[in-house]
């Protein structure tokens, strides 16, 4: 191996050399080539693509990749680019086995780039941290088992922090929740604490539902599309088809975007015979506007300004009744949004009023509109205003709760939103604690829990005693990387439950395990047979998924077994923690599931494969409103950009990190950046042409971005090349997980902690 976790450009003769650049629409034959790349993959064809065939469907496999609704008439193939490479992914012949681990120090491997760790393949076994010869050593399940129970007991409940990554089923995450609880904390970060939280938090005050409102069928009957801050290309493709459909009956899309996503401008259907032979790609977005990176408060503001101004010209612009009915605050809001001048406005957004009014003028013309956004809008110190603004513009046309309308924050992993409903969470409110005492005995923690920011805060002080990970690569996706990565060894224990090897596992406590667990694709046979798992997509449906491919070997366990195996081996014996019973019959955690949360999920083992998942409903959709006053609220702006701290002085500009569509999170599958025109290395920084001129910036010169956040930290990575790019000016962009350590663990989103990666002030140091 001769990359390691800085190698500036990647060795042309490495992996992704048979993906030039192209210039096409997204879809079409360059995500075919993107996927066609992976299907080389030694030893797993036939089987990989049994599991495509059934990507998606009812009673198939549910992808591990993006949270995007699996519809009820599936398409012949119902899976994307990046679908088909987190299938390959995981269906890897590749083995990081005990031989693997005899050959590599943890030393060694530090030295290794993200990318190459986890192509290493598959983890085999359990694996236990031998500090004399630096290396990891396989062990038993019994003695792992046994050493993590007693290193759990060992430290306080409070000082035990389980964190799960979106990727485990419904029934590994509600037997997680529920160990935690019956230890007597808490502290369940999550990975959304990194991504949509700032929705959870705020959109629950504002409207009263910490989730999207809408459902497929509301795109068969919108009029507009809104795009704030979603990168459907790269990250939730097939969605691409329902936008498709929508720009064919007639539905008009807007995008405020600072960079020009290829897949909101167009997109051709690979599977359209005609589409990819000689029509013409779909328009996707018929405006486009380059927002600048905290700019869309302004720009939310001025088409308020509008609508107002609309509703002079035209009484009964605005939907009257829906305010006066089912809202509170709007006065108040209004008067706050009418006295922003245009001109802070356009210095704000980026953007000139007349592309603003062009904005608006879309809004106006429909009569049902559907608002999406994603990162764009969460990951910033003042997301809750993005989400606050949103929220106000739509409902001044009565905009939520009627069919073809809503908010629909499109979620990252495939299960991020189900591990929330059945309790992984660090609030109380989480979890019934009157349920926990019926069906367990249990009285539910007192102390609410620690979410991700706040819990590597207490690893920095030494208030982290015991880390377990149920997915995830917590150490790269954090912000802060350096801080957080020399604090990690001072754990008393640390437990990974992973499929591949990754960065996270490079910083053993002084108990290290790893625990190699299956994925969703492989097949998962207890002792009833062979078992299904379920997830919630990001429109609130519910699938159950059955793994078919063979294990990567006989000593892999499944998730709920690893989960309940700690468990039983952690607390004291309770008749009604049946741990054994459980992992041998995933339908016995659906029933507890189920009594547990008994609105959302009634007969869930009835239900499990109903076509197109169930719904587990949303009160905003009959105009029920779940805050404290019984009324969805407006929100008053209190500032037009969304920035924790403006670029202000000359050589400051805001950083935006950016995630391409050759990876997924932190697991890198290559160095291809296709839909952005990117090739070959990840460790580059994006500015534009004006701004490299005004910078004294040449294309291709090495330099290093520096955190410009005053909080005493040194925040620096070097080895960056300067790339040309369209871009907004005092902006520049990179690749998330390179550029973390640039980001303050203590910057972030006001109410929920989000880190704000959107929008850090840095300067580029030549
Ligand atoms: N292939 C692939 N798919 C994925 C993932 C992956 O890594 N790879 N990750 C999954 C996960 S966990 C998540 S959360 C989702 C993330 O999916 P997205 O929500 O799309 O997140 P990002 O790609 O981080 O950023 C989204 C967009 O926000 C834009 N943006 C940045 N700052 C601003 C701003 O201030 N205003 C506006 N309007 N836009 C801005 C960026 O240019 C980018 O296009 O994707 C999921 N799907
Ligand atoms: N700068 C910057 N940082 C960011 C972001 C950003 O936009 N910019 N985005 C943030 C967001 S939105 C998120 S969600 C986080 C995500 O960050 P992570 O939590 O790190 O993401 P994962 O994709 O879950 O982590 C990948 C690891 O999960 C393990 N894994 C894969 N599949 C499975 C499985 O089925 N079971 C188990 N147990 N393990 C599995 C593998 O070992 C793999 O190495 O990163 C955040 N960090
Ligand atoms: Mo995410």
């Amino acid at each position: 191996m001769s990359r390691t976790p800085d190698t500036p450009h990647h060795d042309p003769a490495g992996q992704d050399a048979d993906t030039p650049f192209d210039d096409r629409p997204a879809g079409g034959w360059g995500s075919l080539k993107g996927v066609s790349r992976f299907m080389a993959e030694p030893g797993r064809k036939a089987e990989a693509l049994e599991v495509l065939s059934k990507l998606n469907k009812p009673g198939g496999v549910m992808c591990t990749a993006c949270a995007w609704t699996k519809p009820e008439g599936p398409h012949k193939f119902e899976f994307c680019e990046s679908g088909a490479k987190a299938t390959f992914w995981e269906l890897d012949g590749n083995r990081a086995d005990a031989a693997f681990f005899a050959d590599h120090s943890v030393s060694d491997l530090r030295g290794w780039h993200d990318h190459d760790l986890e192509k290493a393949g598959r983890l085999t076994e359990p694996l236990l941290y031998d500090a004399e010869s630096d290396r990891y050593l396989p062990v038993s399940w019994e003695a792992a088992f046994a050493e993590i129970g007693a290193g759990l007991r060992a430290v306080a409940p409070e000082e035990a922090v389980f964190y799960a990554s979106g990727h485990a089923g419904l029934e590994a995450s509600y037997l997680y929740a529920l160990f935690a609880r019956a230890m007597g904390h808490q502290n369940l970060p999550q990975s959304s604490n990194m991504c949509h939280e700032t929705t959870s938090v705020n959109l629950k005050t504002f409207i009263g539902t910490p989730v999207g409102t809408c459902t497929l069928e509301d795109f068969d009957h919108c009029d507009a599309i809104f795009f704030f801050g979603q990168n459907t290309g790269s990250n939730s493709p097939r969605f691409l088809h329902t936008l498709k459909a929508a720009v064919d009956r007639g539905c008009r899309i807007v995008t405020f975007n600072p960079v020009r996503e290829r897949g909101l401008i167009s997109f051709a259907d690979p599977q359209s015979a005609s589409q990819m032979t000689f029509g013409k790609p779909t328009e996707i977005s018929e405006k486009y506007f380059q927002v600048r990176p905290g700019g869309d408060i302004a720009v939310m503001a001025g088409m308020m300004k509008c609508v107002l101004a609309a509703e002079e010209a035209r009484p009964g612009t605005i939907d009257h009744d829906f305010i006066r009915d089912q809202t509170t605050g709007y006065d108040e809001m209004i008067a706050a949004v009418a006295a922003f001048g245009w001109d802070e406005i356009e210095a704000q957004s980026g953007l000139t009023r007349a592309m603003i009014e062009d904005a608006a003028e879309v809004y106006l013309s429909a009569d049902r509109v559907i608002g999406i956004y994603g990162m764009g809008l969460t990951q910033h110190v003042h997301g809750w205003l993005n989400l606050g603004m949103y929220c106000n513009l739509l409902m001044m046309r009565g905009n939520l709760g009627r069919k073809g309308s809503g908010i629909s924050p499109v979620r990252g992993h495939s299960n991020v939103q189900g591990q929330r409903t059945v309790g992984v969470g660090e609030k109380s409110a989480h979890m019934p604690a009157e349920k926990l005492r019926a069906l367990f005995g249990i009285d539910a923690p007192e102390a609410e829990g620690m979410n991700a920011v706040h819990a590597c805060e207490a690893l920095l002080e030494g208030r982290v005693k015991a880390m377990i990970s149920l997915g995830g690569n917590l150490l790269r996706a954090m912000p802060d990387r350096e801080r957080i990565e020399a604090a990690w060894p001072r754990l008393d224990l640390s437990v990974s439950i992973a499929t591949k090897l990754n960065r996270s596992h490079l910083a053993p406590g002084r108990v290290a395990y790893i625990l190699p667990c299956l994925g969703r694709t492989d097949e998962d046979v207890q002792v009833t047979g062979r078992q299904s798992v379920s997830v919630e997509d990001s429109l609130s449906h519910i699938h159950g998924s059955v793994g078919i491919a063979r294990p990567p070997s006989d000593a892999v366990r499944s998730e709920v077994a690893i989960v309940a195996g700690i468990a039983a081996a952690t607390l004291p014996p309770n008749d009604r923690l049946r741990w054994r019973e459980w992992t041998g019959d995933y339908g016995l955690i659906r029933d507890l599931i189920a009594e547990t949360f008994p609105d959302d999920f009634a007969d869930f083992n009835a239900k499990l494969f109903q076509p197109g998942g169930f719904y587990r409903g949303n009160p905003v959709r009959d105009l029920d409103w779940k805050t404290d006053s019984g009324k969805a609220r407006f929100t008053v702006p209190t500032t037009l950009s969304a920035l924790g701290q403006e670029p202000e002085a000359a050589e400051l500009m805001t950083l935006v990190t950016l995630r391409s569509n050759d990876q997924f999170n932190t697991t890198i599958y290559g160095f291809s950046d296709r839909l952005r025109g990117l090739e070959g290395s990840r460790m580059i920084v994006l500015v534009n042409r004006d701004e490299m001129a005004r910078l004294g910036l040449a294309e291709g010169q090495l330099v290093t971005l520096e955190c410009a956040v005053e909080d005493g930290g040194e925040r620096r990575v070097p080895g960056l090349k300067v790339t040309a790019y369209d871009l907004p000016p005092k902006c520049v962009a990179g690749y998330y997980p390179e550029l973390n350590p640039l980001v303050p663990l203590g910057y972030h989103e006001k109410n929920s902690q989000t880190p704000a990666y959107k929008g850090t002030p840095v300067r580029i140091l030549a």
